[in-house]
């Protein structure tokens, strides 16, 4: 009885779509035997810089899948086969956020005929974010960590009658919704608020381009009428 593992190694595509105010990225990993690795997928939807979309959630949706064959050389004995996949994701460089862990096995009577098949295509998992803004930098790019290692074990009586190979494939999808935001200048610490604290950060931007609202390259007496017909919420 001997046992030989393998591992799967994964290379990356994407492909990024749009429609209204939901984007959605989606991309795979796929390849075929080497040493366990990590893959980076950048999420690069998080462009609210010009201020004109609020993100309201990201949902996150992994699908894992191992393709593994072993075909015997000689004639006689058992194959024993069996596969397994573990993926962990990692967001930036926080805990992980989702794991995967599956597995199936298969026992081949090496006579007629010597082959065995398994395939590993159940194993999903979906992570959703209703908090958006603790994905810190919400605004900007980030990346998840992708580590997944897929392994192949073939344990053979008698021995030496044995050759395999094996692939992988994960596939991706992240789907983010925004909601447009209504443009609100004189909310200078955007709370969502023009009061007493946009006031405050005004007065102390006096002659300053810091707290500038009709856009003359100065704070005065202008941005203080424009900042007080603002007052309430945006
Ligand atoms: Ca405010
Ligand atoms: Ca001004």
């Amino acid at each position: 009885m001997r046992t030989r593992p393998l591992a799967v190694t994964l290379s990356l595509t994407l492909a990024v779509a749009s429609s209204g105010d939901t984007i959605v990225q989606e991309g795979g990993l796929s390849g075929s035997a080497g040493p366990p690795t990590e893959h980076l997928i950048e999420l690069d939807r998080f462009d609210t810089l010009d201020g004109t979309r609020q993100l309201n959630f990201v949902l996150l949706e992994f699908t894992t899948a191992l393709f593994a064959e072993s075909v015997t050389t000689g004639k006689g004995g058992i194959v024993e086969a069996s596969a397994a996949l573990w993926a962990d994701y990692f967001l930036f460089d926080g805990p992980i956020i989702a794991e995967t862990d599956t597995s199936i096995s298969t026992t081949v009577d090496n006579s007629e005929p010597p082959v065995a098949t398994l395939y590993l295509d159940t194993d999903e998992v979906a992570v959703e974010y209703t908090s958006p803004r603790d994905l810190a930098p919400w605004i900007g790019t980030g990346t998840i960590l992708l580590s997944a290692t897929a392994q192949l074990t073939v344990e053979e009586s008698p021995p030496d009658v044995i050759e395999w190979f094996a692939g992988g494939e994960v596939t991706y999808r992240v789907t983010y919704d925004f909601d447009p935001v209504v443009p609100c200048p004189a909310d200078l610490d955007g709370s969502g608020a023009v009061d007493s604290a946009d006031l405050a950060i005004l007065l102390s931007a006096w002659k300053t381009a810091d707290g500038d609202l009709d856009g003359d390259g100065t704070t005065g007496a202008e941005d203080l009428t424009v900042l007080l017909a603002a007052w309430g919420d945006c």
